[in-house]
């Protein structure tokens, strides 16, 4: 963290109210914190919308493990994309129901490419993209998508067996 700057910012006294109950309803005790917490959230969507920066996230699916052929082109679409995925991880969650939960890492643009492919898939029920940027990235945004540092090993670790 940098040197703490003190800032006063003149804001309409309805808007303060409605920020001051939602962030009480979030369990934030300090404006303050709550402030620093937008900031970051709108700085972290406006470096994660640039298709060149190099982005981490989750894609986290639902689906119908009998629906037809859904288990292998996951797994197909997954390996054609190896290279942004870091890992996976899977659940069993009823007698139909599977849930996975992909972490990925790479270039915004063919991380979200990557992920409307695989929630588009016929048989996902829902599907959902997350992605963000560590601060350290955040502070130096001229430099991302060159030189940029692996988060993790890259290596490919392999699906599970998928039994029912
Ligand atoms: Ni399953």
């Amino acid at each position: 963290m940098g040197v703490l700057s003190r800032i006063g910012i003149a804001l309409d006294s309805d808007l303060l109210k409605r920020f001051d109950r939602s962030m009480r309803h979030r369990g934030y005790t300090n404006r303050s914190e709550a402030f620093r917490d937008l900031i970051r959230d709108r700085l972290v969507k406006e470096q994660t919308s640039m298709p060149d920066a190099t982005v981490v996230g989750t894609v986290t699916l639902i689906y119908d493990h009998h629906a037809h052929g859904v288990s292998e082109k996951l797994t197909e679409l997954q390996h054609a994309s190896h290279e942004l995925i870091v890992s996976t991880s899977h659940a069993h969650l009823d007698h139909d129901s599977c849930l996975e939960v992909l972490i990925v890492h790479g270039k915004s643009a063919h991380v979200a490419q990557f992920a409307d492919r695989i929630i588009g898939l016929k048989g996902v029920q829902h599907g959902q993209l997350v992605m963000t940027v560590p601060a350290q990235a955040m502070d130096a945004p001229q430099n991302n998508g060159q030189g940029h540092s692996h988060p993790q090993k890259h290596d490919h670790s392999h699906r599970q067996e998928h039994k029912h």
